[in-house]
């Protein structure tokens, strides 16, 4: 493990989402989401929230823990259908500004700041009613949320997040929308959802900027993910396909937002227009303008790495086939409890360096990065993972120069992983979900990064 120090000014964190967490569903005037909809309308098929780790009730607890581990930063996503319930902005449900303001109190009554993701797939079902994000009025709907949440909390949170990981909820290459049933694969739909999020995360940023960023001095951006594409081998059409999966996989929202040219990355439009739109999705001119530059930081979620091969994927005009890139997992390298996520440290410097490069060394806040097992609280392996993860990182740092200014851990606690239910554990406390109580219990990575976060070095032994 690298011996470098942490720079001074670099924040530690944890990371959480609303529906992954909260539980209380349909407490206190919250409005349904689609992910109460899709888990309750397909329970064979799908865990639910329902309950959850109950943070809704227990949120002191989850403080207790930050303060344990002594994190500066925590980021928890705010539940849109807490606040509009029925996304109608004239129908704001107090008790659930409540439940966040007390949250933001708790956190800075113990020194620890807020880092507010807006928007982490839970929509209002009213709004899936419309159309969901393939319809381009949702930006009027996410733009008047978003000037709700900086009225109420913007004097006290100063890191903003509009959306997390809109590759995941627009397209297919999150797992969990191509098989499950009653939701269509991924396909030309996705094209049509990334316009509308793009542009909606280019509208709340212009609104902080020009109407709240004055008085409130914060920082807004979004947060990407993307695994790191190695060749599969060393063949020129191996490497071509790498570069092209991370256009398509991170180009996609990084490229209108972070590049000086703008739009969408020119491997995806040719490929585009050549497989399965004739407009190619591009946009004019004027809009490529107003979504460039709308973001403070570069917000990156990241966990693992795949080689990629070239290969035309299913039949179907998709963002997978578009691509025309085969991601394969090298069954050699370490395994998690999660059948994606394998343990591939210098992958992540690879990716810091490529960011770096392609958007001018933009400042990187590690937004996500985590270990899943079955919940041992003697767990080595997440340990391992995350001192090796902030080893490469470090050296990205000191000797790649990359601008890497924070990094919040998935997950503060054990939550609802998604179509994984409660199965799979990226916590660095243990929760028994068959304890009423959902005591939050330290596991040793917990002390491990405590350590690090007291020492800001990384402890030799693992
Ligand atoms: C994501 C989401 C998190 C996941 C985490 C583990 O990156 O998919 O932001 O909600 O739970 O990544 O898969």
């Amino acid at each position: 493990l690298s011996n470098y120090t942490f720079p001074p000014d670099f924040r530690f964190g944890v990371a959480t989402a609303s529906y992954q967490i909260e539980g209380a569903w349909n407490t206190d005037g919250k409005g349904e989401s689609i992910w109460d909809r899709m888990t309750h309308q397909h329970p064979d098929f799908f865990f639910n929230g329902d309950v959850a780790a109950d943070s809704y009730h227990l949120y002191k607890e989850d403080v207790r823990a930050l303060k344990e581990l002594g994190v500066g930063v925590y980021r928890f996503s705010i539940s849109w259908p807490r606040i509009l319930p029925t996304g109608d902005v004239d129908v704001v449900n107090k008790l659930g500004i409540a439940y966040y303001n007390n949250l933001i109190n708790e956190l800075l009554a113990n020194g620890i700041e807020p880092m507010v993701t807006m928007y982490h797939w839970d929509l209002p079902q009213a709004l899936q009613d419309i159309g969901g994000w393939p319809n381009q009025v949702i930006a009027d709907y996410f733009e008047e949320y978003a000037r709700v949440l900086f009225t109420h909390f913007g004097d006290r949170v100063k890191l903003w997040l509009t959306f997390n990981e809109p590759l995941s909820f627009c397209a297919g290459y999150g797992e969990w929308r191509a098989g499950a049933p009653g939701i269509d694969a991924h396909g030309i739909g996705d094209y049509m959802s990334a316009h509308t999020v793009l542009h909606a995360h280019a509208r709340v940023y212009h609104l902080y900027d020009n109407v709240f960023r004055k008085k409130q001095k914060g920082q807004i951006g979004i947060t990407l993910d993307s695994e790191w594409a190695d060749p599969f081998d060393g063949t020129v059409e191996s490497k071509e396909a790498a570069e092209r999966e991370l256009q398509f996989q991170l180009g996609w929202f990084a490229h209108p937002i972070f590049s000086s040219e703008g739009d969408y990355p020119r491997v995806m439009k040719e490929r585009i227009l050549n497989n399965s739109l004739k407009e190619g999705r591009t946009r004019s001119r004027k809009e490529v303008k107003y979504v460039q530059g709308t973001s403070d930081f570069f917000g990156l979620n990241h966990y693992t790495t795949n080689l990629a091969r070239s290969g035309a994927v299913g039949e179907t005009p998709s963002l997978i086939r578009d691509a025309g890139v085969q991601m394969i997992l090298d069954p050699s390298w370490p395994s998690s409890a999660s059948a994606w996520l394998k343990v591939v440290p210098w992958g992540f410097r690879k990716l810091l360096v490529w960011i770096a490069k392609e958007y001018n060394n933009p400042p990187v806040y590690v937004t996500e990065n985590g270990f899943s097992d079955h919940g041992e609280l003697r767990d080595t392996n997440r340990t391992k993972y995350i001192t090796s993860y902030l080893s490469e990182l470090l050296k990205a740092i000191h000797e790649d120069g990359c601008n890497v200014i924070g990094y919040t851990a998935w997950s503060l606690i054990d939550n609802y992983e998604w179509m994984s239910g409660y199965t799979e554990k990226f916590g660095m406390y243990y929760v028994n979900y068959s304890d009423p109580a959902r005591p939050r219990v330290p596991k040793d990575s917990s002390r491990v990064m405590a350590e690090i976060i007291r020492t800001r070095q990384l402890p030799q032994q693992y």
